[in-house]
C-alpha cells in the first residue's frame, strides 16, 4: 500500500505540496492537468513539467485522477474513434513518462452528485451530503447552478462550468442511451485502448458511480459487486480494473463493502477510503474517517484490502471541513491529513498482526 493524497495541481488547489509532503508516511500524490477538458490530447511536455514539480517536493506522482472521458465516447457517436485516439494520445504522454495507472469514471453528465456541500454537523465541522428527496424535486439545470454557486470559488472535478454550461444539449445528447448502450460503448472504448495499456503497463481503474444508482434518469453501471465483475469479464486483461471507492460504493447500504474487495482481488488499482453516515435509504453525510464517526466498518474493508495483497495507491477520500479551512468542499487538508495518518495505524496493526499469528 502506497499512502498518496489528491492534489488538483498549480493553481487549482488550496494545498500545497509541502504541506502533503509533511503528512506523515504520505510519499506521493495522486494529481491531474486539470486545465485540459476531455477529448484533448495530454502533451507531454505538460505530464513531464507536472511531474518534476511533483518531484521537486520530495513526491512521487503515483497516478492520475483523471483523465476524463469525452462524452462522445460515452454515448458512442459516430466521432467517437477521434477522440478515443485523442485518449491514447494521453495515455502514450504518460507511459512514456512512468506514469502507469489512471483513474477515470463512465457517469453520464454529472460527475459524483450531493445536494448539500456544507452541511453542518454538530461539532461545527462542515460535510458533503446527499437527500435523494432533493434530487427528486429538481431539474438538472437548476441543480449544476447550486452545486456551482456552493463551491467556494473553487473548480470541482465532474463539475467544470464550460461543460456544464449546456446540460440540456448533453441531457438530450444521452436520451437514448440506456445502460446497456453506455455499458457496451464502456467495453468499446477500454478494448480500444487496450494496446497502448499493455504497452506501457498502465493500469485503468474505473471509478464506480456516485451514488450508486440512477440520477435524473441517467444510466449509472458501476453500482456494485455483480456490475463490477461484469465489467471485469467483459474485457478480461488486468489493466481492466477499478478504483475500490467505499464512499460511492458505500452509498448504497446493500453493497458489502469487504465482500467486494475481496471479489475484486488482483484488479483493485487503486483504493479511495472514507466513511459515510446513513440516515436512511437515498439520505446520507460525509464523516470523518474513523469507523466510529460513520457507517462503515473501516478495519474490515482495510483488512480486506490487506489480505489480498493490495499494493496499489490509497488515498482518503473526501474529508470533513474543519478547523475554519478555506478549501474546495471535501478536499482539505486537514481532515484528510488525519485521515491518511488513521488509515495507516489501522494497516500497521492488521500487518503487525498477522506477521505475530494473532
Ligand atoms: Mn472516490
Amino acid at each position: 500500500m502506497k499512502m498518496t493524497l489528491r492534489w488538483y495541481g498549480p493553481g487549482y488547489d488550496s494545498v500545497t505540496l509541502e504541506q502533503i509532503r509533511q503528512i506523515p508516511g504520505v510519499t506521493g500524490v495522486i494529481t491531474t492537468l486539470y486545465d485540459i477538458p476531455a477529448g484533448e490530447e495530454w502533451p507531454r511536455e505538460r505530464v513531464k513539467e507536472l511531474k518534476r514539480i511533483v518531484e521537486e517536493a520530495g513526491l512521487k506522482i503515483e497516478g492520475i485522477e483523471s483523465v476524463n472521458v469525452h462524452d462522445a465516447i460515452k454515448i458512442g457517436t459516430p466521432d467517437r474513434d477521434k477522440y478515443i485516439d485523442a485518449y491514447i494520445k494521453s495515455l502514450e504522454a504518460l507511459g512514456e513518462e512512468g506514469i502507469d495507472l489512471v483513474c477515470y469514471n463512465f457517469m453520464p453528465v454529472f460527475d459524483w452528485t450531493r445536494t448539500d456541500l456544507a452541511k453542518m454537523r454538530p461539532d461545527g465541522s462542515t460535510v458533503l451530503a446527499y437527500d435523494q428527496k432533493v434530487v427528486d424535486t429538481i431539474d438538472p439545470q437548476t441543480f449544476f447552478n447550486q452545486t456551482n454557486d456552493n463551491s467556494n470559488g473553487f473548480v470541482m472535478p465532474g463539475w467544470e462550468p464550460e461543460r456544464l454550461a449546456h446540460v440540456k444539449e448533453l441531457f438530450e445528447a444521452y436520451k437514448d442511451v440506456d445502460s446497456e448502450k453506455l455499458f457496451n460503448n464502456l467495453v468499446y472504448f477500454l478494448e480500444a485502448i487496450g494496446p497502448t495499456c499493455e504497452k506501457y503497463g498502465i493500469k485503468m481503474a474505473i471509478h464506480p458511480d456516485d451514488p450508486a444508482w440512477p440520477v435524473f434518469g441517467l444510466p449509472r453501471i458501476i453500482t456494485g459487486k455483480e456490475a463490477i465483475l461484469k465489467l471485469f469479464r467483459a474485457v478480461d486483461k488486468p489493466y481492466n480494473g477499478l478504483t475500490f471507492c467505499m464512499g460511492s460504493l458505500g452509498t448504497n447500504p446493500k453493497n458489502d463493502l469487504a465482500d467486494i474487495v475481496r471479489s475484486s482481488e488482483g484488479r483493485i488499482h487503486f483504493a479511495h477510503v472514507r466513511n459515510l453516515h446513513h440516515y436512511a435509504p437515498g439520505v446520507f453525510e460525509e464523516a470523518a474517517h474513523l469507523s466510529s464517526d460513520g457507517s462503515f466498518d473501516m478495519y474490515e474493508v482495510v483488512k480486506a484490502l490487506h489480505d489480498t495483497g493490495f499494493e496499489g495507491p490509497i488515498r482518503p477520500d473526501h474529508g470533513r471541513t474543519i478547523w475554519g479551512e478555506k478549501c474546495m468542499p471535501g478536499y482539505g487538508l486537514y481532515d484528510r491529513a488525519l485521515g491518511a495518518v488513521y488509515i495507516q495505524g489501522l494497516w500497521e496493526a492488521i500487518d503487525k498482526a498477522e506477521a505475530r499469528g494473532v
